[in-house]
């Protein structure tokens, strides 16, 4: 059994920070439980395009609100604490986050440490070296 806390993991190689968030990932590829999972926060004010060509995401917010872009058909959706989106399609994307955001986000296939965002928006292909 893992048993794992954020509190734990902060400052750590699990934390990861880019311009637009924070990350703490709770589980990784190396965990081996197929998927990975991150307590996220993203900065209030903050827009943030993003496309997951090689992975799956579902993203849970917890606490905050914005919205997300779906760029594939220009739709915009509200989010807040208890709204779930998940990215079934490999859709480009945009979250505009209002205020502070909290989100637990799940990838299939699990993320393998590193990763931030590549030029594209995109994380690299699982085995490729993260940037
Ligand atoms: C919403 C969001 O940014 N999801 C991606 C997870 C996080 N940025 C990470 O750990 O890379």
């Amino acid at each position: 059994m893992i048993v794992r806390s954020v509190d734990e993991l902060r400052g750590g190689e699990r934390d990861v920070k880019a311009e637009n968030w924070t990350s703490l990932r709770l589980l990784l590829e190396k965990d081996g439980m197929g998927f990975s999972l991150h307590d996220t926060v993203i900065h209030a004010g903050t827009e943030t395009p993003m496309w997951y060509r090689h992975h799956l995401e579902a993203v849970y917010c917890i606490e905050g609100e914005g919205e997300v872009e779906d760029l594939t058909d220009g739709r915009r959706h509200p989010i807040r604490a208890g709204t779930l989106y998940a990215l079934d399609g490999h859709e480009r994307h945009v979250l505009r986050a209002r205020s502070r955001m909290r989100m637990v986000c799940v990838f299939n296939p699990p993320c393998t440490g590193r990763e931030v965002h590549g030029e594209d928006g995109a994380y690299p292909r699982p085995g490729e070296e993260p940037r």
